[in-house]
């Protein structure tokens, strides 16, 4: 902590980033220590390359996020938020490597501390606490916009205080943030209270997609590109319908198994992203680090270059392994 607070202390240009295919998380916390930083006067670049979901693009600075490194910005330091391998940051990770300092700050067990400096806390609910911790200890006093930014972080990776990960701090860190101007109905509405008419028609398909395992502890959901297609939705709006699956009762393991977007070239077959959820009797992270994954005992994911067909193979066979 004390080395990562002399290196910020000492950049001019930082870039900050966090995992493609952002969750409330990763786009909250860039955003908070972005605008944090701005404020004392530090050129900040925004870095993401996935689009942000929907739902967050109501978080303030969010218009500041760039798809694309920005030529000639040359920070001199990057911090990487959230990313449980430095990879996750996307296709970018090459030229973010040459930055000549990277800060690897994160809350994911399976995080193998890449970078020059690394700040990993594994018993914090989000990275927004850690940031939140960071933001305090430079002397930074959250404003109505930053907070907003970390309580969504807090709010959305603790399933709204319902998950295990639902410590004393993210409630402790909670009422510091509703202090400094955060309006927790509002945010609830914009994370949670509106789904566009084409989501609730991907969810309807999704639903329909669930397959159980014969023993019943493996529920699967797929969403293709051709649900994608004819919802007229996006791949992050998929995100949290995993949930529905992992809800039914008796079931251990969720897999929602996602057709990844093409990536230009002819006659590519789709890669499949896998994310997981346990109730905790199942190590996910452990199976997705089997495929080069990684995450929390509870949520996990991976991508793999196999057919649908074959990856629910695994799955069940997984499931019937499953004690
Ligand atoms: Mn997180």
């Amino acid at each position: 902590m004390e080395k990562i607070l002399r290196t910020i202390e000492s950049a001019r240009r930082l870039l900050v980033t966090a995992h493609a295919e952002p969750d409330g998380d990763a786009v909250g916390s860039m955003l908070a220590l972005g605008l944090a930083l701005e404020r004392t006067g530090r050129e900040v670049v925004f870095y993401n390359e996935s689009p942000i979901p929907a739902v967050y693009r109501f978080l303030p600075g969010v218009e500041r996020i760039e798809r694309r490194l920005p030529e000639g910005a040359a920070p001199e330091t990057a911090v990487i938020l959230d990313c449980a391998g430095f990879e996750r940051v996307g296709q970018a990770a090459a030229a973010i490597a040459r930055i000549p300092c990277v800060i690897n700050i994160d809350h994911h067990a399976s995080n193998p501390g890449f970078g020059t400096l690394c700040l990993i806390d594994e018993t914090a609910c989000a990275t927004a606490e850690i940031v939140f911790r960071l933001i305090g200890a430079l002397g930074i006093a959250p404003d109505r916009r930053i907070a907003t930014c970390l309580y969504t972080g807090i709010l959305t990776d603790t399933g709204s205080f319902r998950f295990s990960n639902t410590n004393e701090a993210a409630f402790a860190v909670s009422l510091t943030l509703v202090r400094c101007g955060v309006n927790p109905s509002e945010v609830a509405q914009h994370v949670y209270g509106s789904y566009s008419l084409g989501r609730i028609k991907l969810l309807n398909l999704a639903l329909d997609s669930i397959e159980i395992s014969p023993n019943g502890k493996l529920s699967m959901m797929t969403v293709t590109r051709a649900m994608l297609a004819e919802t007229r939705t996006q791949p992050e709006d998929a995100d949290g319908l995993i949930n529905y699956a992992r809800r039914i009762k008796d079931v251990r393991v969720a897999a929602l198994i996602q057709e990844q977007p093409p990536n230009g070239t002819e006659g590519e077959r789709p890669r499949l992203h896998v994310s997981l959820r346990s109730d905790g009797s199942v190590d996910v992270a452990e199976y997705a680090a089997a495929f080069g994954g990684g995450g929390h005992r509870r949520a996990a994911g991976f991508q793999i270059d196999a057919g649908l067909a074959e990856v629910k193979a695994r799955l069940l066979g997984w499931a019937e392994r499953m004690g």
